[in-house]
């Protein structure tokens, strides 16, 4: 009842008091016939939450958000990458509105909360292509967290970084619309991140760009050089030294000092 009745851009919303991942949950119910798009799924609690590459997603029950939502993206497969990026953007202003939060990008699916001196990770996003049409979006992002229950010690969490509000209602809400608001206007430009203004506004919140970084590709291969665009496919494009460009689809990024 929550969302569906002033937004129908989401059909379904379940809350799952335990889960192993929001995202297989939403995957296997997809390969099965049984979940339409717009349906969205949060757990108070994941027993096996994935990050990407079969990275592990960890937070105690209850300190975060975690949900999938499941989309048949219209825009052509091969601007499909964008649509990460574009939670991301979604996510990050909601989060600067409702928390009062400073938030930043990092490529590709990062959410930062970006203190006076230090960047930490607060939230991350896991897309998921299910056969040829439909995509299943996980978001996860640290609310109240502590920090003796930071997973790793590059994460931190709205209440950490002096969040205005914490509960979790208002903050799923406006991620949620800001989310439908933007995937609105990509899918209305046809994919075309350039027109729809996703480029310019995921550049505006990009850290990542401008910084010398080290890029690790998926196939165990090492990038230098300074992240300089991101390009209509939401690739990465690194500059080395000597100048030559490369655009980068996956992989691990670390932010150097310059
Ligand atoms: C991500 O992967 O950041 C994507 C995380 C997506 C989680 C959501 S929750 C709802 C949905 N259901 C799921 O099962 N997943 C999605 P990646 O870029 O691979 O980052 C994973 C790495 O982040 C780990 O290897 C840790 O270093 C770190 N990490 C793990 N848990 C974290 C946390 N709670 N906060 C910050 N960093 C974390």
């Amino acid at each position: 009842a929550l969302l569906h009745e002033e937004n129908p851009f989401w059909t379904h919303l379940e809350v799952l008091e335990s889960v192993t991942s929001t995202n297989t949950e939403l995957v296997s119910r997809t390969r099965a016939g049984e979940a339409r798009p717009g349906t969205v799924l949060v757990a108070e609690e994941q027993t096996a939450g994935r990050g990407r590459l079969g990275r592990a997603w960890s937070a105690p029950a209850k300190s975060g958000l975690f949900f999938s939502v499941l989309l048949r993206p219209h825009a052509p497969a091969e601007r499909w990458g964008w649509i990460p990026l574009l939670a991301g953007v979604a996510a990050a202003g909601a989060l600067a509105r409702t928390a009062g939060v400073d938030t930043g990008l990092k490529w590709p699916n990062d959410i930062l909360a970006t203190g006076a001196d230090e960047e930490r990770k607060i939230g991350g996003i896991l897309a998921e292509r299910v056969d040829g049409e439909h995509v299943v979006l996980g978001i996860g992002l640290n609310v109240t967290l502590r920090e003796e229950e930071l997973p790793v010690p590059t994460a931190g969490s709205l209440a950490l970084a002096g969040a205005q509000g914490t509960d979790r209602d208002p903050i799923l809400r406006a991620v949620l619309r800001a989310f439908e608001d933007w995937y609105g206007r990509w899918t209305a430009a046809d994919g075309d991140p350039a027109s729809s203004d996703v480029l310019e506004a995921y550049a505006a919140g990009c850290v990542t760009l401008g910084r010398s970084v080290r890029a690790m590709l998926p196939g165990g291969e090492e990038l230098l050089g300074e992240a300089v665009a991101v390009d209509g496919d939401g690739r990465l494009v690194i500059a080395s030294e000597q100048g030559v460009q490369r655009p980068v689809a996956a992989g691990d990024i670390v932010h150097l000092r310059p």
